[in-house]
Protein backbone atom coordinates (compact mmCIF):
# COMPACT_ATOMS: atom_id res chain seq x y z
CA UNK A 1 0.00 0.00 0.00
CA UNK A 2 1.34 3.49 -1.25
CA UNK A 3 1.71 6.22 1.66
CA UNK A 4 2.47 9.13 -1.33
CA UNK A 5 -0.19 11.69 -0.36
CA UNK A 6 -1.01 14.15 -3.53
CA UNK A 7 -2.67 17.22 -2.44
CA UNK A 8 -5.95 16.82 -3.65
CA UNK A 9 -7.54 18.81 -6.56
CA UNK A 10 -9.58 21.44 -5.07
CA UNK A 11 -13.43 20.08 -5.16
CA UNK A 12 -12.60 16.37 -5.65
CA UNK A 13 -12.92 13.66 -3.42
CA UNK A 14 -9.33 11.86 -3.65
CA UNK A 15 -7.62 8.87 -1.56
CA UNK A 16 -4.43 9.25 0.00
CA UNK A 17 -2.32 8.66 -3.32
CA UNK A 18 -4.40 11.55 -4.92
CA UNK A 19 -7.10 8.96 -7.26
CA UNK A 20 -10.79 9.67 -7.47
CA UNK A 21 -13.21 6.79 -6.30
CA UNK A 22 -13.81 6.55 -10.42
CA UNK A 23 -10.37 4.80 -10.27
CA UNK A 24 -11.44 2.10 -8.45
CA UNK A 25 -14.53 0.95 -10.48
CA UNK A 26 -14.95 -1.01 -13.38
CA UNK A 27 -17.38 -2.48 -15.78
CA UNK A 28 -21.13 -1.83 -15.45
CA UNK A 29 -22.81 -4.98 -13.64
CA UNK A 30 -24.71 -7.38 -15.55
CA UNK A 31 -26.27 -8.92 -12.23
CA UNK A 32 -29.24 -8.81 -11.55
CA UNK A 33 -30.27 -5.37 -9.79
CA UNK A 34 -30.50 -6.36 -6.05
CA UNK A 35 -28.13 -9.13 -6.30
CA UNK A 36 -26.03 -9.16 -2.92
CA UNK A 37 -22.96 -9.91 -4.59
CA UNK A 38 -23.44 -5.88 -6.54
CA UNK A 39 -23.26 -5.03 -2.69
CA UNK A 40 -20.04 -6.42 -1.80
CA UNK A 41 -18.85 -5.21 -5.10
CA UNK A 42 -19.55 -1.28 -4.04
CA UNK A 43 -17.80 -2.60 -0.65
CA UNK A 44 -14.87 -3.56 -2.16
CA UNK A 45 -14.33 -0.76 -4.81
CA UNK A 46 -15.04 1.42 -1.12
CA UNK A 47 -12.52 -0.40 0.28
CA UNK A 48 -9.69 -0.29 -2.11
CA UNK A 49 -10.35 3.78 -2.38
CA UNK A 50 -9.84 4.30 1.51
CA UNK A 51 -6.84 2.09 1.86
CA UNK A 52 -5.22 4.02 -0.90
CA UNK A 53 -4.02 1.05 -2.73
CA UNK A 54 -2.65 1.43 -6.24
CA UNK A 55 -4.56 -0.19 -8.80
CA UNK A 56 -2.63 -1.36 -10.39
CA UNK A 57 -0.77 -3.37 -7.87
CA UNK A 58 -3.87 -5.41 -7.72
CA UNK A 59 -3.98 -9.30 -8.65
CA UNK A 60 -8.00 -10.04 -9.00
CA UNK A 61 -9.09 -13.78 -9.47
CA UNK A 62 -11.96 -15.87 -9.67
CA UNK A 63 -13.61 -19.20 -10.99
CA UNK A 64 -17.07 -19.38 -12.46
CA UNK A 65 -20.25 -17.96 -11.32
CA UNK A 66 -22.48 -14.97 -11.43
CA UNK A 67 -19.97 -14.36 -8.35
CA UNK A 68 -17.14 -14.94 -9.90
CA UNK A 69 -18.45 -12.49 -12.26
CA UNK A 70 -18.03 -10.01 -9.67
CA UNK A 71 -13.98 -8.94 -10.51
CA UNK A 72 -15.11 -7.50 -13.85
CA UNK A 73 -17.00 -5.31 -11.95
CA UNK A 74 -14.15 -3.45 -9.84
CA UNK A 75 -10.87 -2.12 -10.40
CA UNK A 76 -10.63 -1.82 -14.25
CA UNK A 77 -6.66 -1.33 -13.87
CA UNK A 78 -6.33 -4.28 -11.77
CA UNK A 79 -4.79 -7.60 -13.45
CA UNK A 80 -7.44 -9.90 -13.99
CA UNK A 81 -8.00 -13.68 -14.05
CA UNK A 82 -10.85 -16.13 -14.39
CA UNK A 83 -9.99 -19.34 -14.15
CA UNK A 84 -11.74 -22.61 -14.71
CA UNK A 85 -15.03 -23.60 -12.93
CA UNK A 86 -13.21 -24.02 -8.92
CA UNK A 87 -9.48 -23.49 -9.98
CA UNK A 88 -8.93 -19.86 -8.82
CA UNK A 89 -6.70 -21.32 -5.70
CA UNK A 90 -4.16 -22.72 -7.61
CA UNK A 91 -4.07 -19.62 -10.00
CA UNK A 92 -3.76 -17.60 -7.35
CA UNK A 93 -1.03 -19.83 -5.43
CA UNK A 94 0.82 -19.40 -8.75
CA UNK A 95 0.19 -15.51 -9.44
CA UNK A 96 1.26 -14.70 -5.87
CA UNK A 97 4.51 -16.81 -5.83
CA UNK A 98 5.47 -15.15 -9.16
CA UNK A 99 4.95 -12.01 -8.04
CA UNK A 100 4.78 -11.36 -4.02
CA UNK A 101 4.86 -7.44 -4.17
CA UNK A 102 0.98 -7.46 -5.72
CA UNK A 103 -2.08 -7.83 -3.85
CA UNK A 104 -3.79 -9.99 -4.37
CA UNK A 105 -7.97 -11.04 -4.41
CA UNK A 106 -10.02 -14.19 -5.29
CA UNK A 107 -13.49 -13.80 -5.73
CA UNK A 108 -15.40 -17.35 -5.51
CA UNK A 109 -19.24 -18.55 -4.76
CA UNK A 110 -20.27 -21.45 -2.50
CA UNK A 111 -21.16 -23.46 -5.31
CA UNK A 112 -17.34 -22.71 -7.25
CA UNK A 113 -15.34 -23.47 -3.51
CA UNK A 114 -17.58 -25.98 -2.00
CA UNK A 115 -18.46 -28.18 -4.45
CA UNK A 116 -15.98 -28.29 -7.47
CA UNK A 117 -13.74 -26.66 -5.92
CA UNK A 118 -13.54 -28.05 -2.78
CA UNK A 119 -10.05 -29.87 -2.99
CA UNK A 120 -8.19 -26.35 -3.95
CA UNK A 121 -10.26 -24.38 -1.06
CA UNK A 122 -8.75 -27.18 1.31
CA UNK A 123 -5.06 -26.73 0.61
CA UNK A 124 -5.17 -23.41 -0.05
CA UNK A 125 -6.86 -22.70 3.18
CA UNK A 126 -3.49 -25.03 4.60
CA UNK A 127 -1.04 -22.91 3.21
CA UNK A 128 -1.43 -19.55 4.01
CA UNK A 129 -1.00 -17.44 0.71
CA UNK A 130 -1.40 -13.95 0.88
CA UNK A 131 -4.66 -13.53 -0.67
CA UNK A 132 -8.05 -12.21 0.31
CA UNK A 133 -10.26 -15.35 -0.66
CA UNK A 134 -13.92 -13.63 -0.80
CA UNK A 135 -16.91 -16.57 -0.86
CA UNK A 136 -20.19 -14.51 -2.42
CA UNK A 137 -22.62 -17.53 -0.31
CA UNK A 138 -26.06 -17.74 -1.71
CA UNK A 139 -26.57 -21.20 -0.87
CA UNK A 140 -27.23 -21.69 -4.37
CA UNK A 141 -25.95 -21.93 -7.91
CA UNK A 142 -27.00 -18.92 -9.43
CA UNK A 143 -25.97 -18.65 -12.68
CA UNK A 144 -27.10 -22.20 -13.24
CA UNK A 145 -30.60 -20.91 -12.03
CA UNK A 146 -30.46 -21.99 -8.47
CA UNK A 147 -29.94 -25.46 -7.73
CA UNK A 148 -28.82 -25.88 -3.79
CA UNK A 149 -25.27 -25.67 -3.37
CA UNK A 150 -23.37 -27.12 -0.21
CA UNK A 151 -23.68 -24.46 1.94
CA UNK A 152 -27.43 -24.78 1.82
CA UNK A 153 -28.75 -25.96 4.86
CA UNK A 154 -30.30 -28.80 5.85
CA UNK A 155 -34.58 -28.16 5.23
CA UNK A 156 -34.25 -25.53 3.64
CA UNK A 157 -36.06 -25.17 0.18
CA UNK A 158 -35.98 -24.48 -3.22
CA UNK A 159 -38.77 -21.75 -4.97
CA UNK A 160 -40.32 -25.00 -6.20
CA UNK A 161 -40.75 -26.52 -2.78
CA UNK A 162 -37.61 -29.40 -3.40
CA UNK A 163 -36.24 -29.87 0.26
CA UNK A 164 -32.59 -29.92 0.38
CA UNK A 165 -31.64 -33.25 2.59
CA UNK A 166 -28.15 -32.94 3.11
CA UNK A 167 -26.37 -31.23 5.88
CA UNK A 168 -24.39 -27.82 5.03
CA UNK A 169 -20.38 -27.56 4.69
CA UNK A 170 -19.12 -24.34 6.59
CA UNK A 171 -16.60 -22.70 5.23
CA UNK A 172 -15.94 -20.66 7.96
CA UNK A 173 -15.43 -24.00 10.01
CA UNK A 174 -13.09 -25.46 7.65
CA UNK A 175 -10.73 -22.61 7.08
CA UNK A 176 -9.97 -22.23 10.86
CA UNK A 177 -9.41 -25.90 11.20
CA UNK A 178 -7.26 -26.02 8.10
CA UNK A 179 -5.23 -23.17 9.13
CA UNK A 180 -6.48 -19.69 7.74
CA UNK A 181 -5.05 -17.00 9.32
CA UNK A 182 -8.04 -14.84 8.97
CA UNK A 183 -11.35 -15.91 8.79
CA UNK A 184 -14.67 -14.09 9.07
CA UNK A 185 -18.06 -14.05 7.92
CA UNK A 186 -20.60 -11.04 7.09
CA UNK A 187 -23.69 -9.87 5.27
CA UNK A 188 -24.16 -8.13 1.72
CA UNK A 189 -26.29 -5.99 3.88
CA UNK A 190 -24.41 -5.00 6.66
CA UNK A 191 -22.03 -2.28 5.12
CA UNK A 192 -20.38 -1.49 7.88
CA UNK A 193 -19.45 -4.66 8.96
CA UNK A 194 -18.43 -5.83 5.59
CA UNK A 195 -16.27 -2.73 4.72
CA UNK A 196 -14.52 -2.87 8.21
CA UNK A 197 -13.77 -6.86 7.53
CA UNK A 198 -12.78 -6.21 4.02
CA UNK A 199 -10.01 -3.56 4.64
CA UNK A 200 -8.71 -5.42 7.61
CA UNK A 201 -8.54 -8.56 5.48
CA UNK A 202 -6.37 -6.49 2.91
CA UNK A 203 -4.26 -5.41 5.39
CA UNK A 204 -3.56 -8.91 6.65
CA UNK A 205 -0.71 -11.04 5.41
CA UNK A 206 -1.81 -14.44 5.24
CA UNK A 207 -4.85 -15.93 3.88
CA UNK A 208 -8.00 -13.89 4.72
CA UNK A 209 -11.25 -16.15 4.05
CA UNK A 210 -14.46 -13.98 4.27
CA UNK A 211 -17.53 -15.80 3.63
CA UNK A 212 -20.28 -13.10 2.88
CA UNK A 213 -23.79 -13.79 2.64
CA UNK A 214 -25.12 -12.00 -0.35
CA UNK A 215 -28.74 -13.50 -1.24
CA UNK A 216 -29.09 -14.31 -4.36
CA UNK A 217 -32.77 -12.20 -5.21
CA UNK A 218 -33.52 -14.37 -8.18
CA UNK A 219 -33.33 -18.27 -7.25
CA UNK A 220 -33.29 -17.93 -3.82
CA UNK A 221 -35.09 -15.07 -2.05
CA UNK A 222 -38.26 -16.96 -0.35
CA UNK A 223 -39.76 -17.98 2.41
CA UNK A 224 -38.14 -21.14 3.40
CA UNK A 225 -34.92 -20.63 2.03
CA UNK A 226 -31.62 -19.99 5.17
CA UNK A 227 -30.18 -17.36 2.49
CA UNK A 228 -32.93 -15.22 1.87
CA UNK A 229 -31.92 -11.44 2.96
CA UNK A 230 -34.99 -11.56 5.58
CA UNK A 231 -33.77 -14.75 7.14
CA UNK A 232 -30.13 -13.40 6.92
CA UNK A 233 -31.07 -10.06 8.22
CA UNK A 234 -33.31 -11.50 11.33
CA UNK A 235 -30.65 -14.08 12.42
CA UNK A 236 -27.37 -12.10 11.87
CA UNK A 237 -25.30 -12.56 15.09
CA UNK A 238 -22.19 -9.92 15.05
CA UNK A 239 -20.05 -11.07 17.82
CA UNK A 240 -18.82 -7.52 18.14
CA UNK A 241 -18.83 -4.27 16.68
CA UNK A 242 -15.97 -3.94 14.02
CA UNK A 243 -13.89 -0.63 13.71
CA UNK A 244 -10.79 -0.49 10.96
CA UNK A 245 -8.15 1.74 11.59
CA UNK A 246 -5.65 2.44 8.80
CA UNK A 247 -1.43 2.29 9.59
CA UNK A 248 -1.97 6.38 8.60
CA UNK A 249 -4.62 7.37 10.89
CA UNK A 250 -3.10 7.65 13.97
CA UNK A 251 -6.51 7.57 15.89
CA UNK A 252 -6.53 7.00 19.64
CA UNK A 253 -10.22 5.26 20.45
CA UNK A 254 -12.03 6.46 23.24
CA UNK A 255 -13.49 3.84 25.08
CA UNK A 256 -14.25 2.68 29.05
CA UNK A 257 -11.82 0.37 31.09
CA UNK A 258 -12.77 -3.54 28.96
CA UNK A 259 -15.24 -2.63 26.40
CA UNK A 260 -12.90 -2.71 23.61
CA UNK A 261 -10.17 -5.33 22.41
CA UNK A 262 -7.78 -4.56 19.78
CA UNK A 263 -6.46 -6.44 17.09
CA UNK A 264 -2.55 -5.48 15.32
CA UNK A 265 -2.68 -6.06 11.53
CA UNK A 266 0.67 -6.92 9.66
CA UNK A 267 0.98 -3.45 8.03
CA UNK A 268 0.03 -1.17 11.31
CA UNK A 269 -3.57 -1.01 10.57
CA UNK A 270 -5.96 -2.16 13.74
CA UNK A 271 -9.19 -3.72 14.67
CA UNK A 272 -10.86 -2.37 17.25
CA UNK A 273 -13.76 -5.29 18.65
CA UNK A 274 -16.51 -3.43 20.37
CA UNK A 275 -18.05 -5.84 22.88
CA UNK A 276 -21.56 -6.60 22.88
CA UNK A 277 -23.41 -8.65 24.55
CA UNK A 278 -20.28 -11.10 25.15
CA UNK A 279 -16.61 -10.79 25.47
CA UNK A 280 -15.13 -12.16 22.23
CA UNK A 281 -11.38 -13.09 21.60
CA UNK A 282 -10.53 -14.01 18.10
CA UNK A 283 -7.25 -15.27 18.44
CA UNK A 284 -8.95 -18.22 20.51
CA UNK A 285 -9.64 -21.19 17.89
CA UNK A 286 -11.72 -23.27 20.23
CA UNK A 287 -13.72 -20.24 21.09
CA UNK A 288 -14.63 -19.72 17.26
CA UNK A 289 -15.53 -22.93 16.23
CA UNK A 290 -17.74 -23.42 19.56
CA UNK A 291 -19.71 -20.00 18.39
CA UNK A 292 -19.70 -21.36 14.85
CA UNK A 293 -21.28 -24.44 16.04
CA UNK A 294 -24.08 -23.29 18.76
CA UNK A 295 -24.84 -20.10 16.43
CA UNK A 296 -25.64 -22.55 13.32
CA UNK A 297 -27.69 -25.10 15.64
CA UNK A 298 -30.01 -22.04 16.61
CA UNK A 299 -30.25 -21.45 12.93
CA UNK A 300 -28.39 -18.05 13.36
CA UNK A 301 -25.23 -16.92 11.67
CA UNK A 302 -22.28 -15.66 13.74
CA UNK A 303 -20.71 -12.67 11.74
CA UNK A 304 -17.49 -10.75 12.26
CA UNK A 305 -13.95 -10.94 12.35
CA UNK A 306 -14.16 -14.96 13.87
CA UNK A 307 -10.72 -15.97 14.19
CA UNK A 308 -6.98 -14.43 13.70
CA UNK A 309 -3.66 -15.57 13.84
CA UNK A 310 -0.43 -13.28 12.96
CA UNK A 311 1.63 -15.69 14.31
CA UNK A 312 2.30 -18.25 11.41
CA UNK A 313 4.47 -17.54 8.67
CA UNK A 314 3.19 -16.78 4.93
CA UNK A 315 3.26 -19.27 1.92
CA UNK A 316 6.07 -17.14 0.73
CA UNK A 317 8.03 -16.57 3.53
CA UNK A 318 7.98 -20.47 4.12
CA UNK A 319 8.95 -20.82 0.57
CA UNK A 320 12.16 -18.49 1.33
CA UNK A 321 11.25 -16.54 -1.39
CA UNK A 322 14.06 -13.54 -2.64
CA UNK A 323 12.12 -10.24 -1.90
CA UNK A 324 12.08 -8.99 -5.84
CA UNK A 325 9.00 -10.90 -7.20
CA UNK A 326 10.45 -14.09 -9.03
CA UNK A 327 9.08 -13.02 -12.43
CA UNK A 328 11.31 -10.15 -13.02
CA UNK A 329 14.32 -12.02 -12.29
CA UNK A 330 16.53 -12.52 -14.64
CA UNK A 331 17.35 -16.13 -15.99
CA UNK A 332 20.41 -16.39 -14.60
CA UNK A 333 18.81 -16.29 -11.11
CA UNK A 334 16.10 -18.40 -11.61
CA UNK A 335 18.26 -21.62 -13.93
CA UNK A 336 21.25 -23.43 -12.23
CA UNK A 337 24.08 -23.05 -14.77
CA UNK A 338 25.43 -25.97 -16.81
CA UNK A 339 28.21 -26.54 -13.99
CA UNK A 340 25.82 -27.36 -11.26
CA UNK A 341 23.42 -29.93 -13.18
CA UNK A 342 26.71 -31.49 -14.02
CA UNK A 343 27.38 -31.68 -10.34
CA UNK A 344 24.36 -33.24 -9.86
CA UNK A 345 25.39 -36.11 -12.38
CA UNK A 346 28.23 -36.86 -11.01
CA UNK A 347 27.31 -37.75 -7.36
CA UNK A 348 24.28 -39.78 -9.27
CA UNK A 349 26.98 -42.35 -10.79
C1 LIG B 1 -16.62 -27.74 -15.11
C2 LIG B 1 -17.93 -27.04 -14.95
N1 LIG B 1 -18.96 -27.67 -14.37
C3 LIG B 1 -20.15 -27.06 -14.23
C4 LIG B 1 -20.33 -25.79 -14.69
C5 LIG B 1 -21.70 -25.12 -14.55
N2 LIG B 1 -21.70 -24.08 -13.55
C6 LIG B 1 -21.45 -22.80 -13.86
S1 LIG B 1 -21.53 -21.79 -12.56
C7 LIG B 1 -21.93 -23.07 -11.54
C8 LIG B 1 -22.22 -22.88 -10.08
C9 LIG B 1 -22.05 -21.49 -9.61
O1 LIG B 1 -22.45 -21.38 -8.28
P1 LIG B 1 -21.72 -20.42 -7.29
O2 LIG B 1 -20.26 -20.66 -7.30
O3 LIG B 1 -22.38 -20.55 -5.97
O4 LIG B 1 -21.94 -18.97 -7.91
P2 LIG B 1 -23.25 -18.05 -7.97
O5 LIG B 1 -23.66 -18.10 -9.40
O6 LIG B 1 -24.26 -18.59 -7.05
O7 LIG B 1 -22.75 -16.72 -7.56
C10 LIG B 1 -22.00 -24.29 -12.23
C11 LIG B 1 -22.32 -25.57 -11.61
C12 LIG B 1 -19.23 -25.15 -15.30
N3 LIG B 1 -19.28 -23.89 -15.75
N4 LIG B 1 -18.04 -25.79 -15.42
S1 LIG C 1 -29.11 -15.14 -10.57
FE1 LIG C 1 -28.93 -14.71 -8.38
S2 LIG C 1 -26.70 -14.74 -7.97
FE2 LIG C 1 -26.98 -14.53 -10.18
S3 LIG C 1 -26.95 -12.31 -10.57
FE3 LIG C 1 -29.11 -12.91 -10.32
S4 LIG C 1 -29.54 -12.55 -8.15
FE4 LIG C 1 -27.30 -12.62 -8.38
MG1 LIG D 1 -23.83 -19.38 -5.13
Amino acid sequence: MSTVATPPPSGKKVNIIGLEPASYRGAKTTLCAGCGHNAITERIIDSFFELGVQPDQVIKLSGIGCSSKSPAYFLNQAHGFNSVHGRMPSLATGAVVANRKMIAIGISGDGDTGAIGIGQFVHLMRRNLPLVYIIEDNGCYGLTKGQFSPTADVGSTLKNGVVNDLPPIDTCVMAIELGATFVGRSFSGDKKQLSALLKAALSHRGTAMLDVLSPCVTFNDHEGSTKSYSYVKDHEEPLSDLNFVPFFEDIAIDHEEGTTREVSLHDGSRIILRKLDRDYDPTDKGAALRVLRETADRGEYATGLLYFDSTKRDFCSMLNLVDEPLAMLPLERTRPPKSVLDELMEKQR
